[in-house]
């Protein structure tokens, strides 16, 4: 029986109070968009059948390297996490899956664990390895490279790693499995720039063969960080390569933070889907590198032309589209909570915008080489507020209209802080 955390009866009373504004707002919205041809149901159909993974170490205050300042109330453990999720999903109806992480995330029995989510309304997406990290009592370190390394029992014990990831996301429902690493190098001639490529395809390729076949691998590169000279899957260049190396189950994901200053990640996201091989990806918003901010804070703008990929990028592939979507970022300065209600509600507002689209009049005008009107046609649909339709839609679903003001009338966190363990200080997980 599923049990969500939050009283319903709350959220249904504070929507209520706000009904009228909304149906209003919603009709003027509707009458808008019926003068430009729209119908507004369709695009709240849209709307209600999106949703993205939410990370279950998003739900922990992150931090830098300086430092990490946690909240009264955060979560210690996955079935911390997995209750903070569902408070996001329940106010959102927009995040029904949690994206988990491993060691971190590690349990005596994943049967229970899955049976756990489900009892909150939520399910697994994608699993995540970690060999960017040494935990307590692993024989060996990967300070010089995981599936990358010189040693093989280094590589050894990093493909084992993911091979049991695989293992313990089928017994959570999961259908893949995403790989980063941080392996690289911080001096010019530290390693052989192609052998330690060639050590990578030969590690995932082990990887690989053990992936179901219902399973994909999604190979996440990183421009830097941690390594400051060379990364050996640093750009989508070697992601693709990797994937096209390793077989059809192999995709790339693309984080938005990953990339070289100003590159055209919409783009990307053309050109990975154009030779099959747009996987997922992660979402967040960034200004200088991999800072995980809140997705859409900075540039929405830039989400927005992602999605308007995205949109086309489904429109000439139906059927035969789903790339894994999901929220990675850092929240260091704000309730991870509130954090992940407001970025996927700006990840659903770039979807709407870019479902707003008149792809007719688009592709016209690109083919008339009117550039004004081609842009003009983005533009009109990126203006248009989109708030009512989100709103109606998470209504309707069962979610707060104001999922922020309904957390904080419900106290969930104040409560959290009389009930949970306190997290001690330190350096953060970046
Ligand atoms: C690292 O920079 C990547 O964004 C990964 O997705 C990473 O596994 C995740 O951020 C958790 O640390
Ligand atoms: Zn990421
Ligand atoms: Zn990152
Ligand atoms: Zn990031």
């Amino acid at each position: 029986m599923t049990e969500l955390p939050l009283s319903q009866d709350q959220i249904e009373e504070l929507n209520a109070a706000q009904a009228d504004a909304l149906d209003d707002d919603y009709a003027s919205l509707g009458r808008q968009l019926a003068r430009r041809g729209i119908a507004i149901k369709a695009i709240r159909d849209g709307v209600a059948g999106f949703s993205v993974a939410i990370p279950s170490w998003g739900a922990g205050r992150g931090g830098t390297r300086f430092a990490k300042f946690p909240i009264a109330g955060e979560p210690t453990n996955i079935h911390e996490k997995l209750a903070d999720c569902a408070v996001v999903n329940q106010l959102s109806r927009a995040t029904p899956r949690v994206s988990p992480h491993f060691p971190w995330d590690k349990v005596s029995d994943y049967a229970a664990l899955r049976e756990e989510a489900e009892s909150l309304g939520l399910g697994f997406d994608a699993v995540n390895s970690n060999t960017f990290q040494d935990q307590p009592g692993q024989p060996h370190s990967y300070a010089a490279g995981s599936l990358t390394a010189n040693d093989v029992a280094v590589r050894q014990q990093a493909i084992d790693h993911n091979i049991e990831c695989i293992e313990i996301g089928r017994q959570l429902g999961a259908r893949d499995l995403t790989v980063w690493i941080g392996d690289g190098t911080n001096f010019p001639g530290q390693q052989d720039l192609t052998r330690s490529f060639d050590r990578y395809l030969d590690s995932a390729s082990q990887i690989y063969r053990a992936l179901p076949d219902d399973w994909r691998m999604l190979i996440e590169h990183k421009l830097f960080e941690p390594a400051f000279y060379s990364t050996v899957i640093s750009d989508w260049g070697s992601s693709i390569l990797a994937a096209q190396e390793l077989g059809p189950k192999a995709k790339c994901l693309v984080d938005l933070g990953h990339h070289a200053p100003n590159v055209n990640i919409e783009q990307i996201v053309a050109r990975l889907h154009r030779f099959g091989k747009l996987g997922g990806f992660h979402f967040n918003d960034s200004k200088y590198g991999d800072d995980d901010l809140d997705s859409g804070s900075i540039n929405p703008h830039q989400l927005f032309l992602v999605f308007n990929e995205l949109i086309e990028a489904e429109r000439n592939n139906p059927g035969d589209f789903a790339p894994a979507y999901m929220i990675d970022q850092s929240h260091n300065v704000t309730d991870p909570i509130e954090s992940m209600i407001a970025s996927a509600e700006s990840i659903v507002a770039a979807y709407a915008k870019a479902l707003l689209v008149d792809r007719a009049a688009l592709h016209l005008a690109q083919e008339r080489n009117d550039t004004m009107m081609a842009f003009q046609t983005l533009r009109q649909a990126y203006r248009t507020d989109v708030t009512p339709i989100l709103a109606k839609a998470r209504a309707e679903a069962g979610g707060a209209i104001d999922a922020i003001a309904a957390y904080r009338a419900s106290g969930w966190r104040d409560r959290k802080a009389q009930e949970r363990t306190k997290v001690g200080l330190g350096a953060g997980i970046v």
